[in-house]
């Protein structure tokens, strides 16, 4: 039977369900560069180029693999400029008897997804993306029995299902979380491991013009592309982090120093998900290593659980939580992000580095995420649907269905807790502790008031001030508020009109990127 397989831009996976017993001979793969896709939010520059290339590169190796790919480029004059025109317009060239499609990873694509058997009159199949360790029925099965969805109890579901690190029923060292050995900061070192440069090929270079002339208003620069754009080239990357970054990936995830934009983490994100690699390989190769005593276990354990606990977790919430989730505000904030977080000019060196390497490539890594520009965003009671569409634009792993519960759930505390039973807050210190930004600011991670005080410092306290309505009763919370308590009326006084001139004068420095 003559069928359509759409694959989608974070699908290009050669063994993707929908393909999986197809026949070459009465298959046509259609894929699609489309302006909506590009422009629905305004993405990186990088991101766009990482995108589209891997999928030109990917359509290639389908050929070669002896499928017939229907390649639409975004420059053709007759591109429809979305998915379904583009359906449209193939339905027209092949005639096709019915449509076979993984699900899409997105609430807005899927319903788009759900619409064409009505709009063409064709069966369409929509098949489950099983490259994740949990189906949407196992997640649901497990978060409708409990009240409270933590995550660890998730993780070690996800450990027993895959059998990483287990011991017959036991887990790996008799304990399922080193968590508490992964938190030591980090000094410079010569010979700290540095992603491989993957030099932009005819492929890449093409995409590259293309990118700089249509998306010239997005947000960062195209100069040093570096990312692989090939399973084999993203293998190559993965190969290099097992055996040189993986040992030591532990005792330094929290970790940040000025400068050095990798550490020692993977950078293997956009490759997962857009389907490059294959995360449970990942996690089996990781495993390999601490059995064969070359990583640790803290180190191993911290990544399988990055992987098969947090970021399985967040997909099944994204998924539950539906459509809407999006729209949660809990604490009600409402204020716009600086401009500067599209320009990284601020004299914060924490907030200038973290913004200043995402804009130059399209990622951060997590904590600078969490801890830098997402705790300054919540402590200054910016809009999450705002801070949602920013890290949904600027970095290159980010898909809805990851980024938006780690932006808006758990840095944003926009669900109230359902993803996390407190708010990812801190002061200064937390930052002074985990890097060496305060060493090079002009402002004193020590202080609280005064011209030269660390902003984080008032507005940290300032933020538990204004929501002690809603926060104040938070058993995890106890000890900052009694500790705010127990400061006399002056000096809350004097912390909470240092925060308020610095958030004045955030709404008068400048527009917003939006
Ligand atoms: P490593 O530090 O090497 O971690 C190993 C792997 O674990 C990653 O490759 C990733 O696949 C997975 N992982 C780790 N943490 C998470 C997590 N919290 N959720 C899901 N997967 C995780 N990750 C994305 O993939 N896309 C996003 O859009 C995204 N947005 C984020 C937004 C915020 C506000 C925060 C706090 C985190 C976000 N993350 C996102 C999670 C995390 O920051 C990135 O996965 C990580 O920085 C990617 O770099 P890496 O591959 O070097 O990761
Ligand atoms: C993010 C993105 C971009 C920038 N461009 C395309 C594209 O041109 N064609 C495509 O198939 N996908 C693209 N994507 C990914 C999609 O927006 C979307 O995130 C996924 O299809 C959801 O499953
Ligand atoms: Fe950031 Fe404050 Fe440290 Fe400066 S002093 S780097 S603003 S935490």
């Amino acid at each position: 039977m003559k069928t359509l397989v759409p694959v989608l831009g974070d699908q290009l996976t050669p063994t993707l369900s929908a393909l999986r017993d197809a026949d070459p001979d009465d298959t046509i793969v259609l894929m699609m560069e489309v302006g909506d896709e590009t422009t629905y939010v305004r993405h990186h520059k990088q991101k766009i180029a990482y995108i589209l290339s891997a999928m030109r590169h990917h359509a290639k190796a389908l050929e070669k693999a002896g499928w017939t790919v229907d390649y639409v480029k975004l420059d053709d004059p007759d591109n429809a400029g979305s998915f379904t025109g583009e359906i449209a317009r193939a339905v027209e060239r092949h005639a096709p008897e019915r449509i076979v499609v993984t699900e899409a990873g997105e609430w807005r694509v899927a319903a788009m997804l759900e619409s064409w058997e009505t709009i063409f009159g064709i069966p369409v199949e929509i098949r489950a993306d099983d490259r994740f360790v949990a189906t949407h029925a196992e997640f649901d099965a497990w978060a409708s029995e409990r009240k409270q969805l933590t995550m660890e109890f998730f993780y070690r579901d996800m450990r027993r299902k895959t059998g990483l690190l287990m011991d017959g029923k036991k887990p790996v060292g008799d304990r399922w979380n080193f968590d508490k050995e992964n938190r030591k900061p980090a000094k410079a070192d010569l010979f700290m491991p540095q992603p491989h440069v993957f030099k932009p090929d005819a492929i890449t270079k093409d995409v590259l013009v293309l990118v700089a002339e249509r998306f010239a208003d997005h947000p960062g620069t195209l100069d040093g592309f570096a990312y692989a754009v090939t399973a084999k080239d993203a293998e190559k990357q993965a190969a290099y982090f097992l055996a040189k970054a993986l040992p030591q990936f532990g005792d330094y995830e929290d970790a940040m120093l000025t400068g050095e934009r990798y550490l020692w983490h993977s950078i293997l994100s956009p490759y997962i998900n857009s389907g490059l690699l294959d995360p449970l390989d990942l996690c089996r190769r990781a495993e390999a290593e601490y059995r064969a005593g070359r990583a640790p276990l803290n180190s191993v354990e911290g990544y399988i659980r990055q992987i098969i606990g947090w970021r399985e977790y967040m997909r099944g919430i994204y998924w539950r939580e539906g459509p809407d989730y999006v729209t949660r505000n809990f604490l009600n904030h409402k204020r716009k992000l600086p401009g500067w977080y599209w320009t990284g000019d601020t004299d914060m060196h924490c907030l200038k580095e973290a913004i200043g390497q995402t804009l130059e490539t399209a990622h951060a890594h997590h904590i600078q995420r969490l801890m830098v520009t997402g705790n300054f965003a919540l402590l200054i009671g910016a809009d999450p649907a705002e801070v949602h569409r920013w890290y949904l634009e600027v970095y290159v792993d980010a898909y809805e269905w990851v980024e938006l519960p780690n932006t808006l759930g758990m840095s944003q505390f926009g669900d109230g807790g359902l993803l996390g039973s407190k708010p990812y807050i801190s002061s200064g210190a937390y930052i002074d502790r985990m890097s060496d930004y305060c060493g090079q600011c002009r402002y004193d991670v020590k202080k609280r008031v005064g011209e030269d005080a660390c902003p984080y410092n008032a507005l940290y306290w300032d933020f538990l001030a204004r929501h002690e309505g809603k926060l104040g009763d938070n058993q995890r919370l106890r000890m900052p508020y009694a500790t705010w308590k127990k400061q006399s009326a002056q000096s809350r006084n004097e912390t909470r009109a240092q925060a308020k001139t610095f958030l004045q004068s955030l709404d008068t420095a400048g527009e917003s990127g939006y």
